[in-house]
């Protein structure tokens, strides 16, 4: 049988902050050409999320907030592509990304509001270009996707960046996305926090590519994999693939290989699926120890430096809860307002009936 070879594909890993703390070898242009502040600003951005991240889960089992998913592990990815992205680019979020929406400016009350069920901490503030949280899985990549054929129609000089996890590259929604970007040349990146599992699925059971990144070269675009627990390693693959996107160069897929610490979300018991075993091996590949060690060998990072930030942090939190525990609760008919222009009938009759019964139980508190 006569044969030749089509195409030959590789698809490139980057790590710069190795689990040790090191970068190995130190001589990279591309990191030595960071000033000695971006670390400490990665660092106090990672540090901030985290503990966002713990308040909010100490708020839900207490009580103040409802169910809620944990970032915990994922810190680097977050804060490497909100680094990465300018206040102009597109940003669309699935539901774990609390940390990326705060360092994109949605203010750390709000978090906790969406949190709570509040649909007023969904409201993004004009000025900020991000989508709201897509709570289904994948739907948001279609519209990114949209979206960024609209900038390349308008001639933005913008980009779009859309994140995602594991699981949601087993949607339609993900590959009709890709293919269209990749047809298009659409200026869009796309990220993919590989977390290992989905819910209780994992990676194994969600593919049987080598990789996640290698999907992109069916759609005839770069896809890249990164250690997604280097700040770094995101921060500088994402920035060039956002830059090349805003040269009109068309869509780049990161998968950032990184780890859930947490249960799904409080309302899951990890426990059941994945052997302690895995986790505490991860927890050793944590964001936030490497990093750490970094800045204390390269520049002098101390306990002192240490204190003064974690204080600041939970001052801000602090100051954060305060603000969002002292909001009046949210009117229950404004459930109604925001999904039709105008009622359908059975949804009318609803709200007539919440109306009733809401005055009455007002009447009788009186
Ligand atoms: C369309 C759709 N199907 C199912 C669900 C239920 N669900 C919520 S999260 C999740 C797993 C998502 O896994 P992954 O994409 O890896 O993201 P991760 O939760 O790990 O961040 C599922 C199946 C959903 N929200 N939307
Ligand atoms: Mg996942």
């Amino acid at each position: 049988m006569p044969k030749k070879i089509l195409s030959n594909f590789s698809v490139e890993y980057v790590q710069f902050l190795n689990e040790s703390g090191r970068i190995d070898p130190l001589d990279y242009s591309e990191v030595s050409s960071l000033p000695e502040q971006t670390f400490k600003d990665f660092y106090a951005d990672i540090v901030m999320i985290r503990a966002i991240d713990e308040k909010a889960l100490n708020l839900q089992r207490t009580g103040r907030i409802g169910t809620y998913a944990s970032i915990q592990g994922q810190e680097a990815i977050q804060v490497g592509c909100a680094k990465a992205l300018q206040g102009s680019d597109w940003f669309f979020p699935a539901f774990r990304e609390t940390g990326l929406s705060v360092l994109r400016g949605t203010p750390i009350e709000k978090a906790y509001q969406y949190w709570s069920g509040d649909e007023r901490g969904n409201v993004v503030p004009d000025n900020q270009h991000d989508f709201p949280v897509s709570i289904p899985v994948g739907t948001h990549i279609p519209h990114a996707v949209g979206a960024a054929l609209a900038v390349k129609y308008k001639k933005d000089p913008i980009a779009v960046l859309t994140v995602f996890g594991d699981g949601a590259t087993s949607k339609g929604d993900f590959h009709e996305g890709m293919n269209f970007a990749g047809v298009f040349k659409l200026p869009v990146v796309f990220v993919c926090q590989n977390n290992q599992w989905a819910i209780s699925v994992p990676l194994s059971r969600q593919t049987a590519s080598a990789s996640l990144a290698q999907k992109a070269i069916a759609y005839g675009f770069e896809g890249v994999q990164v250690d997604g627990n280097d700040v770094l390693a995101v921060y500088l693959t994402v920035k060039a693939a956002l830059e090349k996107a805003r040269r009109g160069e068309g869509p780049t897929f990161i998968e950032g290989v990184t780890y859930r610490l947490k249960d799904h979300t409080t309302a899951d018991d990890a426990g059941r699926y994945r052997s302690q075993e895995e986790v505490e091996a991860w927890r050793k590949k944590d964001p936030i120890i490497r990093l750490k060690s970094y800045i204390e060998s390269h520049f002098n990072w101390n306990a002192s430096d240490e204190e003064a930030l974690i204080t600041k942090v939970n001052q801000q939190i602090t100051k954060a809860v305060e603000t969002y525990e002292s909001k009046a609760p949210i009117d229950p008919l404004s459930m109604f307002d925001t999904l039709f222009e105008q009622l359908p009938p059975d949804l009318l009759r609803q709200r007539e009936r919440l109306s009733k019964r809401l005055n009455t139980e007002n009447e009788a508190a009186e």
